[in-house]
């Protein structure tokens, strides 16, 4: 509706607005989506994966991975994955990349991995980042979902104190979300051969380790993948992204997804940290959500080509 202000992707989005947008694009796609219900949260909200597949059938088809919204605060992540779902579904057979992408990878889509803490984020507290879990030793509520995976667990970079941002929770996996997720890739671990997690901000291409300073034995390899895309990104929209292992680039932090889902096999494993560009934080401003999609929608596709020539 050429009326309306700003298209329905470049704004933020409730809760319960992102579950009826979840319902609504799989009735309207039958042919590209199906919904998979991977779990539930600590509130007993419904945790909801969306399967992108391209209309070519190949056996034994690859997947790609993709989960937002780990961390509750950061508004741009989930507003990525459903920009990176409509875009797959318009372009699908117009634009060369995503096309490629689809017909030989399966995609899978977690819009909000902490529906509860982003729901809370809504309501009450803008700047919180864990899930909503209580604790019984404590009054402090919330785990840090990527401090909450097996590998290096706890160790240093993340708080056994429940009241901390980085609380690591009572033992790898005691979250139901992180469960869930671990639980997904455990069994769709031969297919998936590519882990991408999508956090705000600072604006960076991430890959492991960040549990240890240790270099993964295929670092050199995932260093050239976020190298020539960050070098796309500075080339198409002027803007530098940051880019390397983890604890080298920014800071230890063990329990992490990607380097939990690298251990477990899937060797092209990512974390994304998108804008702002320096003045806003985890409060970018709507009108700035279609430039820091497009930006990493550049960079997933450089990536994901790659991957899918290998
Ligand atoms: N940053 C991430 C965090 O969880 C990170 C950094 C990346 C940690 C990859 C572990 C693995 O602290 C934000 N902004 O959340
Ligand atoms: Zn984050």
């Amino acid at each position: 509706d050429p009326r309306s202000s700003a298209s329905y992707y470049e704004r933020y989005h409730s809760l319960e607005d992102i579950y009826y947008w979840i319902n609504k694009t799989a009735q309207e796609h039958p042919d590209m989506v199906k919904v998979i219900l991977i779990g539930s949260s600590y509130e007993k909200r419904p945790l909801y994966v969306l399967k992108l597949s391209g209309r070519q059938e190949r056996a034994e088809k690859r997947a790609i991975w993709i989960d937002c919204g780990i961390h509750a605060r950061e508004w741009i992540s989930p507003a990525f994955c459903l920009w990176f779902v409509q875009y797959s579904l318009n372009f699908y057979n117009l634009n060369n990349d995503i096309t490629e992408m689809l017909n030989s990878m399966d995609i899978y889509v977690l819009p909000v991995m902490n529906p509860d803490g982003y729901k809370y984020t809504w309501t009450t507290n803008r700047m919180w980042r864990k899930n909503r879990s209580l604790s019984k030793e404590s009054n402090c509520v919330g785990t840090d979902l990527n401090r909450n995976f097996d590998a290096n667990w706890c160790t240093k970079g993340a708080s056994n104190r429940p009241c901390d941002e980085i609380y690591c929770g009572q033992f790898p996996e005691s979250e139901p979300e992180a469960e869930a997720v671990a639980n997904f890739l455990r069994s769709h671990k031969d297919s998936v051969k590519l882990y991408l997690s999508i956090h705000s901000y600072g604006q960076m291409l991430l890959f492991p380790y960040s549990c240890s300073n240790e270099e993964v034995p295929n670092h050199a390899e995932l260093f050239e993948l976020v190298q020539e895309a960050a070098m796309k990104i500075r080339r198409h929209y002027r803007n530098n992204y940051k880019y390397g292992a983890s604890a080298k680039t920014i800071y230890l932090a063990p329990g992490g997804s990607d380097d939990w889902a690298y251990n477990l096999g899937i060797h092209y494993s990512f974390t994304f940290e998108l804008e702002d560009r320096g003045r806003y934080g985890f409060l970018l401003p709507p009108s700035f959500i279609s430039k820091a999609c497009n930006e990493a929608l550049l960079a997933l596709k450089s990536i994901a080509l790659r991957v899918i020539q290998k």
